[in-house]
């Protein structure tokens, strides 16, 4: 470690590596999930954040580079409460981190996992992220012990313990709500299935593609892995998808053809937004 030295023009300051674990955890937090603040108002609280929704610590040296994706369409106050909530969970555990909101134009239906596929390949294009974190826009967490990092060998499970599911997991291989893979994790699996359109499976495709390409699946304790999901009602165009269970006889078959190397899509806009990455994306529709 090299201690700072003094550089009057501070051009060359050489941080300290931030502590670990990071002095400024609290642990447990109250996540308040009604009538979230306008996006103005979020950006006062969180005065460091830089424009895409980038920031990192002041003061020392991050030890990790996380990039946030989360699949969107059409949940405008889920996402200001998403924002309020993760940008001081995320600065109080010190990380070096963006945000990127990947949003499906068009009414098409809703493809989760393809969006994740787009805001993979988009965040890497922007930075050498050593972790991608997969979030979906209605999970806040309630304790910052949850720590927004990625295991070195296996992709992880977050969201371990929703309010809506009593606190623990709904089955045993459940992976959907919030994951993280490293980069090498994530090409190791091919990405994410790309064909499921609709509600439902693609999880769980998800969690298979662990298992067959080698790796297994690794959590936090059910203590700290705690989340509180926004109440929503199915969207339109999300409808369940009647394939999931057809598809999902075929992941053994079809994860090495479809995922991160048969991704096609077309990236309509990528703009600057004061607090997260807007990326808007046609990922053309169910053929
Ligand atoms: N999402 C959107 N817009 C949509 C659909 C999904 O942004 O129109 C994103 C969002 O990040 C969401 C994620 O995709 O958190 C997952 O979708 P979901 O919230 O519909 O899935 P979840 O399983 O909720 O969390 C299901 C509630 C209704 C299920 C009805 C079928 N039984
Ligand atoms: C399973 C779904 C998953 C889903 C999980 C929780 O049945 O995609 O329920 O759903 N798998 C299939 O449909 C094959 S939830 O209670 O959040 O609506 O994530």
């Amino acid at each position: 470690l090299l201690p700072p030295h003094p550089d009057p023009t501070g051009a060359n300051m050489q941080l300290r590596e931030c502590l670990l674990p990071s002095p400024l955890l609290v642990g447990p937090v109250s996540v308040r999930l009604s009538s979230p603040p306008s996006l103005e108002e979020i950006k006062e609280r969180n005065p460091l954040v830089m424009p895409g929704g980038h920031y990192r610590p002041p003061d020392c040296e991050p030890r990790h580079h996380t990039a946030i994706v989360v699949p969107y369409r059409n949940r405008q106050s889920h996402l200001r409460a998403l924002l309020y909530h993760l940008h001081p969970f995320l600065q109080r555990q010190q990380i070096h981190y963006s945000i990127y909101i990947v949003h499906q134009s068009g009414n098409a239906t809703f493809n989760r996992a393809k969006l994740l596929n787009v805001g993979v390949r988009e965040a890497l294009k922007e930075d050498s992220w050593s972790c991608i974190f997969l979030h979906d826009v209605d999970l806040l967490p309630e304790n910052d012990h949850n720590t927004y990092t990625c295991h070195p060998q296996y992709p992880t499970h977050l969201s371990v313990a929703m309010d809506k599911f009593r606190y623990r997991l709904p089955y045993p291989q459940y992976f959907g709500g919030v994951s993280a893979v490293t980069p090498d994790q994530y090409l190791k699996m091919n990405g994410f299935p790309n064909q499921y359109w609709g509600w439902g499976g693609e999880d769980d495709d998800i969690a298979t593609r662990v298992r067959l390409s080698g790796m297994k699946i690794v959590r936090p304790p059910v203590a700290i892995g705690h989340y509180k999901m926004i109440k929503h009602k199915g969207d339109q165009g999300n409808e369940q998808n009647p394939r999931r269970f057809d598809l999902l006889k075929r992941t053994r078959l079809n994860w090495r053809s479809d995922g991160l190397s048969s991704l096609t899509y077309e990236l309509l806009s990528k703009e600057l937004e004061p607090l997260y990455t807007n990326l808007s994306v046609n990922i053309g529709e169910d053929p």
